[in-house]
């Protein structure tokens, strides 16, 4: 491609996994917030996560039976819990019975395929005791003893993880920054981030505007998009993260909601949960199979 920006209007859907500590009680990935539980009894889960059946080939052999062009991974959601080996909190994957580093894991599977890698990142952070948690939408309500909110020190944080994240697992394709319910606002950031990975391509969710906007969970009213847009949407009517018992939507409205978003000029994030074990159900896998096959017709037509 002449500008690695061009990547946007080629690679058109994309596989989001939403995986964490989460996994485990199975029913949201804010189980915190949506579901009042004691902050330190969710952290207790640390000690449980030991996914042995992670396999990253499995998800990538899965995305390209999708007809899926590139994967975006939750490196921290909102509860906090680093998904990678950081040096800036021990709350982190190499600190669980599994003890390995799952992002470098599947970010060498990507490499060895040129398979391009998202990563998402949350703003709101349900751990880390500089984060203001004030009781808005996505955030738990007010600090813990011993935390010192503080904006701007929460932000020297979240640059120490991004240089990590930018520089130690290869090239990076798209940055999901999540909810910015503090709305902070801070240009050097997304700057930071061209810096240490040119071409990427950042959201409209962070401290800056971004490249790109990110309708989620609905087909936007209008004919066509202006901007460029990556729609967002979970097999799941209730969670992203894994679920048990979930409601999954019908191969007919999932297929119906790729095809309108794709007809109106937007890219598309189809998400699943991984278990806690680290497999995506064979449920799920095959709902992706049967709408790649769909997808793969469509797109060689
Ligand atoms: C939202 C989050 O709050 C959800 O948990 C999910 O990650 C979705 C993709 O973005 O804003």
């Amino acid at each position: 491609f002449k500008d690695a920006r061009d990547r946007f209007f080629d690679m058109r859907f994309g596989l989001f996994v939403h995986w964490g500590l989460y996994a485990i009680p199975a029913w949201h990935e804010q189980i915190l917030w949506r579901g009042n539980v004691k902050r330190n009894d969710y952290e207790k889960l640390i000690h449980e996560f030991n996914p042995i059946e992670f396999d990253p080939e499995a998800w990538l052999d899965l995305a390209q039976e999708a007809g899926m062009q590139y994967l975006c991974f939750t490196t921290k959601h909102h509860d906090g819990f680093c998904m990678w080996d950081t040096s800036h909190t021990d709350y982190k994957i190499t600190h669980t019975p599994y003890g390995k580093d799952v992002l470098a894991i599947l970010a060498e599977a990507c490499r060895k395929r040129n398979f391009p890698l998202s990563l998402y990142y949350s703003c709101p952070d349900w751990h880390h005791p500089n984060y203001p948690n004030m009781g808005r939408h996505h955030e738990m309500f007010g600090p813990r003893p011993g935390d010192e909110p503080d904006i701007n020190r929460y932000y020297e944080y979240v640059t120490k993880q991004l240089r990590e994240l930018l520089t130690n697992y290869g090239p990076i394709y798209q940055l999901f920054w999540d909810v910015n319910v503090a709305e902070y606002h801070d240009p050097s950031l997304n700057e930071l981030v061209r810096s240490l990975q040119p071409g990427i391509l950042i959201n409209n969710r962070g401290p800056d505007e971004g490249d790109y906007s990110t309708p989620e969970r609905h087909v936007p009213e209008g004919g066509s998009f202006l901007t460029p847009t990556e729609a967002c949407q979970s097999i799941g009517r209730e969670s992203w993260g894994y679920r048990e018992n979930e409601d999954y939507y019908s191969d007919k409205f999932l297929i119906q909601s790729v095809d309108k978003i794709l007809a109106m000029g937007g890219n598309y994030l189809l998400n699943v949960g991984p278990r806690p074990d680290g497999t995506i159900t064979s449920e799920n896998a095959n709902t992706l199979r049967r709408i790649g096959r769909w997808y793969k017709k469509i797109r060689e037509s």
